[in-house]
């Protein structure tokens, strides 16, 4: 049994297109507390958050940076006092920064180091002065791991090393985030290689890190790691992202383990959803991560 907190986070200014801000409630009427319970979870939804007044962040080229940075303080603080398992019920992808951000910190308070499985066709890798679209959704990574060029948004309490991030899914990375990430130890798996190699095969490695260090895990699912035809409530659709099966297959890998902390549910847009089937698949894989099996495997142990 885990405690878990839903923390709705309506998000919506990390990029032009809006409706973001109606994905908290769609979990919320797909069911996602009340599937959790029946897992035999205790859940707790805190509600919607709200931000503070928007921060002077400079930049004419950056979309709502100042309203991207309120939030991000609101979560840092709202985030790090959250006992349990918070899963963030976005809202867009630029509230992890404050969601990674959290969680570091919270970590950090444990004297523990935070992982970081990044679940996305994209690397999220852009600083406020690479960005070009001006979108501060592809901005969360560069900023959780501490990168230069993030003025007006919070010091960071904590960062996340390179070396404990894993990103699974890429198939949409701009030039110069290539080329910054290239350079790190982050564990870049790309549509190429789980064609070639399968989705699983970077998870035990990553897995038994995580386990070694006594380290939390933040998982953080961006809806277009899916396929568009399988989840077509994204803005930002990129073909050839993840199957149904591939999908569930990482969310019963992770769940074997045992190691997830904290998650983000990010990027739905209810207004481009097809009868709710993107948000029940979200919630579905939910339930996966969080014990739903078809037979029961020797779970392993902790430590
Ligand atoms: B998402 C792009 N790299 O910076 C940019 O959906 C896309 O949270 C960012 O992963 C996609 O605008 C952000 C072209
Ligand atoms: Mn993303
Ligand atoms: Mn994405
Ligand atoms: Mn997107």
């Amino acid at each position: 049994m885990t405690r878990v907190t839903l923390v709705g986070v309506p998000l919506d200014c990390g990029k032009r297109r809006p409706g973001c801000l109606m994905g908290p409630d769609s979990f919320r009427v797909a069911g996602l507390a009340e599937a959790l319970t029946a897992l035999g979870h205790e859940v707790r939804d805190i509600g919607n958050l709200a931000p503070g007044p928007a921060r002077e962040v400079p930049g004419a080229h950056l979309y709502r940076a100042g309203e991207v940075a309120a939030w991000t303080e609101t979560l840092i603080a709202t985030g790090r006092a959250l006992p349990d398992m918070p899963i963030f019920m976005g809202g867009d992808h630029a509230l992890s920064c404050g969601s990674v951000a959290a969680m570091a910190a919270r970590a950090s308070d444990r004297g523990r180091p935070l992982f970081l499985l990044w679940l996305d066709a994209h690397s999220d890798y852009h600083t406020l002065a690479t960005t070009e679209s001006g979108n501060l959704h592809g901005c969360p990574v560069a900023y959780a791991t501490g990168q230069p060029d993030f003025d007006g948004f919070p010091d960071l309490p904590a960062r996340v090393a390179h070396e404990n991030i894993c990103m699974i899914g890429l198939r949409s990375v701009d030039p110069s985030e290539r080329d910054r990430l290239a350079g790190t130890e982050a564990v870049l798996h790309d549509m190429r290689a789980i064609d070639e190699h399968g989705i699983a095969a970077p998870l035990p490695a990553f897995l038994d890190r995580v386990r070694a260090a006594g380290g939390d895990l933040h998982v953080s699912f961006d809806i277009d790691f899916l396929d568009p035809s399988i989840a077509p409530a994204v803005v930002t659709t990129v073909p050839g992202g993840a199957t149904f099966r591939e999908a569930h297959l990482v969310m019963e890998m992770l769940c074997e383990a045992g190691l997830v902390t904290s998650l983000d549910l990010v990027e739905l847009n209810p207004a481009l959803d097809e009868r709710g089937r993107s948000a029940r698949l979200m919630v579905n894989l939910t339930e996966s991560l969080m014990g739903r099996k078809i037979f029961d495997r020797p779970t392993r142990a902790r430590g």
